[in-house]
């Protein structure tokens, strides 16, 4: 059995991704689609780790969504439908904000990145688990492509709106360059107490 606080005895879920097709109501996901569109007129340029604009890294555009949001809430549920069914991780709360997205046209992307911080964001909590919400459908956008990396095998996902990808913060993954159309989503790093 899984030992509180420690990794899964089952190695392979330290690099499993989780995904949760759309189950939202589709009143649900419209008013998530409607709000988020609300927050476009305040869009920033993405950063990178040192807080910084780099675009041979990151091309995208981002509002902050506070974690005592409705929206928060939304993706909360997402992330423990998937650590109770599946990682079993000691988890807390979320490590940051709640990052809304959008790619917008030939050439946005996320180049290969892990999300796990080096530093605690917390005394002695780290980010276990990361949540991408997408609220585009496949056909709103070309390229775009979703991608992990673990033990030297790529997976990629181009996932419907309303879909969840649940994976471990520690994996290494990217958005593909979009060749066109917009890719929207919701992206959240949950944490827990330190790895033992
Ligand atoms: O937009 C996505 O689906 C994922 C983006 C991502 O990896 C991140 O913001 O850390
Ligand atoms: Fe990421």
């Amino acid at each position: 059995m899984f030992t509180e606080n420690k990794p899964p005895e089952d190695p392979d879920k330290l690099t499993k991704i989780y995904t949760i097709p759309s189950g939202l109501p589709g009143e649900i996901l419209d008013s998530l689609c409607k709000q988020c569109e609300s927050f476009e007129e305040t869009l920033k340029p993405s950063m990178v780790k040192g807080d910084i604009v780099n675009e041979s890294a990151r091309i995208s555009k981002t509002h902050w969504i506070h974690t005592d949001h409705w929206i928060a809430a939304v993706m909360a549920h997402f992330v423990r439908e998937a650590n109770n069914n599946f990682f079993k991780f000691d988890l807390t709360c979320w490590s940051e904000k709640i990052q809304y997205t959008v790619y917008g046209g030939k050439g946005s992307k996320y180049c290969w990145h892990q999300d796990t911080l080096a530093s605690a964001y917390r005394e002695n909590e780290v980010r276990k688990l990361s949540i991408s919400l997408l609220l585009s459908d496949p056909e709103d956008y070309e390229g775009g492509e979703f991608q992990l990396l673990s033990a030297g095998q790529m997976s990629s996902y181009r996932v419907s709106k309303g879909t969840a990808i649940v994976f471990p913060s520690s994996v290494v993954h990217r958005v593909r360059p979009l060749k066109s159309g917009i890719r929207r989503s919701l992206v959240g790093w949950y944490g827990g107490p330190g790895w033992r």
